[in-house]
């Protein structure tokens, strides 16, 4: 395994319960080790195993919730 940690900014990030809808989803991927969203920069942090998971992957993730994730 090896762990990655990247931040990213995302766009569609309103309110408050973007960032917990973001972590919620992030969190419960297999492979995400810890996923962080920071509301005032509008940025997320994420910790991946990358054997399990890709950037691919998780823009993906991020795009079937209604943001995207700019890489
Ligand atoms: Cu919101």
């Amino acid at each position: 395994m090896a762990r990655v940690k990247e931040t990213y900014p995302v766009l569609g990030i309103t309110c408050a319960s973007c960032v917990s809808k973001i972590e919620t989803v992030l969190n419960k991927t297999d492979g995400v080790i810890e996923a962080n969203v920071n509301f005032a920069t509008e940025k997320v942090t994420i910790e991946y195993d990358n054997e399990k998971l890709d950037l691919d992957k998780i823009e993906k993730i991020i795009k079937n919730i209604g943001y995207e994730l700019i890489t």
